[in-house]
């Protein structure tokens, strides 16, 4: 090719090309290239090189990676002052033992550097306090950026799962685990925050409606909880569209299992969801509350479980009013119109709903009967929400029961009344919730199909000093979660080892496959278990707890013996007791049919809409809250008819739960994973403080000792023989040879480039982490030698 300088310039840019717009991982090596003065130089004196090349530029600025940004990067690195370093990876540290990685995450967290990678995993450890590295100045810095160029951080991970996307065509799905409070919620913001940064849309709006998504849901579907003051209590999978060519064209949520008994009652030094006090704050401060009717010298009682301090936090403070007005702007800009009054009036409706009282009234006949002593908070309620009083009185206070084709109408006890007025409220906000989310996705929806980033945020593992059903499922949530790391950091691993005929020890890890099998087995997992007393109306506590110690013989589950209906799990993340209390009655969730038909006459549509049947499906056909609604009307038809439904099975939150795991698994499984692991380095939120014990817990059980192992043991990179030989060639053969794609040309490049220690399967070359850096630093080199060559004869080096 020297000797023809024309020729050599045509394929060495329609290499640079490829490299540039085909493969990412040398794009980086590639792009510095460009700087070299040889290459300025040759551009400055050839212009056929030099036309070329700013086509090139052109072609990169059209793909959305301006290779301006390169320079930008470097001047930003210089006044930023930031330096990557080998020991930004757990895995390359020379001994790798307990100790030894505790250590080095403590001196690292004293440095501010939260950050640390294991291979491909990204260990985030809680600061507690705000930190200056999420501004887009940042997102510049790492967009399009080899890893080993910047320190660790969330932005690398978002962007690395972007480049996947967009360079392999393939979905992706970035998985945020931990533990309570551990920081998984604004990791999610801050990907969310990266990619939209990244799928730059021509369409500002689209941007800025993406990033109210998360603030809106959350300010539903969060709550102040004893660990965490913004404690996610559902759990939330966004799905980020994208065209072909990465440019952002919509976003899709997906909610679980929203924590709804929370509406009525809080544990102790618990909140409800942040909402109710945004808006009753906003509303006061705006003296609106007599519109809504909602009282002004007391807050109403599912929000007052914290003696007077809610009155005192509302009225010195200008915090929740401020929310209330952003949450009014989050509305407005995703483009919710005329139905936020709705939402606003349902919100204070249930507010009312729970101020309503009963009493009993004690006649000759009738002992069992029950009043509503405070007609005002009932005509409040009936009010808002557009139905009549006396219906809402009679539905709350009777019930209709068929026998043998005859109605009739039974009293309800002041208990019995107290429980259905709290399901009415539970069903109103869970309802709302899911119409929201159901909403939002109909805005934001896209008709053409896309490659889409999903993001994975759920409720963490929780462990509190009373732990009740909600734990219960949220703790399972977290065992499949775990499951699915281990699937496949471990297990896919081994197989992939096995099928490529590679001998490689088998990789030890802890399965939490049995404790799975324990709650989701059918018939007789917990849960099934649980189904199955929760069908029978004589079921207790008490036979339930003694159903589970004698059908489940596992060494994870056990009995205490000294505290009545408790019984404990050892969880893959610690052991928990959970109190039976309340288990039967909050999987069978009924809302009486009885309060369904009174809320279907209100003549408000909102309200119509979220108590039709089948719910008036919004947008995207097949949203997961659209089943949960169609199957709690189910289980209210089959309420009202009992006789008629004995052999149907109703729908119980334990089996729609199971359901939504199998939902959710089956989304993430399509895309290739991205893990996050976010680490809470101790439990009274404080900045600096890192508690050894329990980041050595959490490292422990969520497998990162035995990731680190496996990724330095390990052939973290697999390349396929043609893939490998196609990048990689140059090393080996004249750029103009083309060799074969065969395993040999990929034996002759690997020991051409002299490395060691790799692994031949039948399909693929099986590579160390550490290879693959060592094969771009050649290539790079044999890239410039070229060049300089080149310049020679061209004589521009006099
Ligand atoms: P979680 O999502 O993991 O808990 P969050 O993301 O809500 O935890 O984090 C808890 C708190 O930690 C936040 O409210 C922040 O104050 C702080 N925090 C977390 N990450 C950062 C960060 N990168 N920079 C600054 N502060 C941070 V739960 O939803 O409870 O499982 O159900
Ligand atoms: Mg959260």
């Amino acid at each position: 090719t020297l000797r023809n300088p024309e020729e050599w310039c045509r394929s060495f840019s329609h290499f640079i090309a490829q490299c540039l717009i085909k493969d990412f991982e040398t794009r980086p090596s590639v792009t510095h290239l460009l700087e070299h003065p040889f290459i300025k130089q040759a551009h400055g004196k050839d212009m056929a090189l030099s036309q070329q090349l700013s086509t090139l530029i052109h072609e990169q600025q059209e793909l959305g990676c301006k290779l301006k940004t390169k320079h930008e990067r470097i001047n930003t690195r210089k006044t930023l002052i930031i330096e990557s370093s080998p020991d930004d990876d757990l895995v390359n540290l020379e001994v790798l033992d307990e100790e030894t990685i505790i250590k080095h995450l403590s001196k690292r967290y004293d440095e501010l550097q939260i950050y640390t990678y294991v291979g491909d995993i990204l260990i985030a450890l809680n600061p507690f306090q705000n930190l200056s590295i999420y501004s887009p100045q940042f997102s510049k810095l790492y967009h399009g950026a080899k890893r080993a160029d910047n320190p660790p951080h969330i932005f690398a991970t978002a962007d690395a799962a972007y480049q996947g996307m967009v360079t392999f065509c393939k979905d992706q799905c970035i998985i945020i685990s931990g533990e309570s409070g551990a920081g998984k919620t604004e990791s999610a913001h801050l990907i969310v925050q990266h990619l939209t940064f990244l799928g730059k849309a021509n369409n500002r709006t689209l941007r800025e409606k993406i990033l109210q998504v998360n603030p809106l849901v959350e300010a539903f579907g969060n709550a102040c909880t004893a660990i965490n003051d913004n404690s996610s209590r559902f759990g939330k999978y966004l799905e980020m569209k994208f065209t072909p060519t990465g440019a952002v064209m919509g976003a899709k949520i997906s909610e679980y299992l929203l924590e709804k008994s929370r509406v009525i009652k809080q544990a102790t030094g618990e909140k409800n969801f942040h909402i109710f006090y945004y808006i009753y704050a906003g509303l006061y401060h705006q003296e609106k509350l007599k519109n809504y009717r909602l009282p002004d010298k007391k807050p109403p009682r599912y929000i007052e479980n914290q003696h007077g301090k809610v009155m005192q936090d509302i009225t010195s403070s200008e915090l929740y009013k401020e929310q209330f007005n952003a949450i009014q702007d989050c509305f407005r800009i995703i483009g919710f119109t005329d139905q936020v009054n709705s939402v606003y009036r349902i919100l204070c409706a249930i507010l009312n709903t729970g101020n309503i009282e009963f009493t009993a009234i004690t006649s000759q006949h009738q002992t069992d009967k029950s009043e509503v002593p405070n007609a005002e908070a009932l005509g409040n309620t009936a009010a808002l929400l557009c139905i009549g009083p006396e219906e809402l009185q009679e539905a709350l206070t009777s019930h209709c029961v068929v026998t043998r084709g005859e109605t009739i109408i039974r009293t309800n006890t002041v208990d019995k009344a107290t429980d259905v007025r709290d399901a009415m409220s539970k069903a109103l906000y869970g309802r709302l919730f899911s119409w929201i989310v159901n909403r939002i996705n109909a805005l934001l929806h896209v008709a053409e199909s896309g490659m889409n980033v999903g993001i994975l945020d759920i409720f963490g593992f929780e462990n509190f000093k009373r732990n009740s059903f909600e734990q219960l499922c949220i703790n399972i949530a977290n065992e499949q979660i775990q499951f699915y790391f281990n699937q496949h950091i471990f297990a896919l691993e081994q197989m992939e080892y096995q099928r490529e005929g590679v001998d490689a020890s088998l990789v030890e890890y802890e399965d939490n496959r049995p404790i799975l099998d324990m709650f989701l087995q059918k018939p007789m997992g917990l849960l099934s278990l649980l189904d199955e007393e929760s069908r029978f109306p004589q079921a207790t506590d008490q036979t339930l707890v003694d159903k589970f110690e004698d059908n489940l013989r596992y060494k994870y589950f056990w009995r205490p013996k000294r505290v009545e209906l408790c019984f404990g799990i050892q969880h893959y993340a610690g052991k928990v007791l959970y109190s039976v209390n309340g288990f039967l009655e909050k999987n069978r969730d009924t809302l009486p049919a009885d309060v369904v038909v009174v809320l279907r006459t209100s003549e408000n549509k909102l309200l119509q809409q979220l108590f039709s049947s089948p719910l008036t499906k919004t947008g995207n056909t097949h949203t997961k809250s659209n089943n949960v609604l169609d199957s709690c009307v189910d289980t209210m038809e089959m309420m009202r008819h009992p006789e008629e439904t004995t052999n149907m099975r109703r729908q119980t939150v334990a089996s729609y739960f199971r359901y939504s795991l199998m939902d959710l698994l089956s989304k993430m499984v399509v895309g290739q994973p991205h893990f996050v692991r976010c680490i809470k380095p101790n439990d009274d939120r404080q900045a600096l403080r890192f508690c050894k014990e329990r980041v050595t817990a959490q490292l422990r059980y969520t497998g990162i000792l035995e990731t680190v192992n496996i990724r330095r043991q390990g052939y973290s990179h697999r390349v396929l023989f043609e893939e490998f030989v196609n990048r990689y060639y140059y090393l080996a053969f004249r750029a103009h040879q083309m060799p074969n794609t065969s395993k040999e040309n990929a034996v002759a490049i690997l020991e051409r480039a002299k490395l060691e220690n790799w692994v031949l399967g039948k399909t693929k070359v099986f590579l160390k982490y550490y290879h693959v850096e060592q094969l771009n630093l050649l290539l790079r080199e044999v890239i410039a030698r070229v060049v300089v060559l080149q310049a020679y004869t061209k004589g521009w080096l006099g």
